[in-house]
């Protein structure tokens, strides 16, 4: 007789989820416990994030600057998010005052993706980037204007909320 059964899902993501099954035993000293576990890969952001088209996105409550909010982003296993496509930039733009991960710390002007790739495709507010006294080198989706116009150049220094992106599992 099992007094006491958990389900435990774990997905791709390392992440567990419980299901626990009580069953009141007839006499207790015949009591096991038994955990059955499930692995599964289907797609599923962490508990938090949100998902869009297999990509999971975290949007964080508090502010930091954009090194230490790339930080917080690689502690989650994720890292700043790269703005890929055009709907990605689209479902993002409801998120304002937001790092992204996009710099141009190393060269200025020359602007890169924290995963490395050089920006093709920008969404720049009209008259950005600036480099507003020569100490705006990290982007932000900054403004209320057209959601496809929306980035800003700002201080790196500068406190903002921030976007993390991870990969999804198709
Ligand atoms: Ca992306
Ligand atoms: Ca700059
Ligand atoms: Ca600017």
């Amino acid at each position: 007789m099992h007094c006491f059964q958990t389900r435990v899902l774990i997905t791709h993501w390392g992440q567990w989820y419980l299901t626990p099954v009580l069953q009141v035993p007839e006499d207790p000293r015949s009591c096991t416990v038994s955990i059955n576990l499930f692995f599964t890969a289907e797609h599923r952001c962490p508990l938090g994030w949100k998902s869009f088209n297999s990509k999971c996105y975290y949007i964080s409550d508090k502010k930091k600057s954009w090194v230490d909010s790339q930080m917080d982003c690689r502690q989650r296993g994720a890292d700043l998010v790269v703005i890929d496509s055009k709907e990605e930039q689209i479902f993002l733009s409801r998120f304002r005052g937001t790092w992204i991960g996009l710099t141009d710390r190393k060269h200025e002007g020359t602007w890169k993706w924290v995963d490395g790739t050089p920006l093709t495709t920008s969404y720049w507010a009209p008259g950005e980037p600036n480099d507003a006294r020569k100490e705006e080198d990290c982007a932000e989706i900054h403004s209320e204007h057209d959601t496809l116009k929306n980035w800003n150049d700002g201080p790196c220094s500068a406190e903002r909320n921030w976007i993390c992106e991870r990969g999804g599992f198709n």
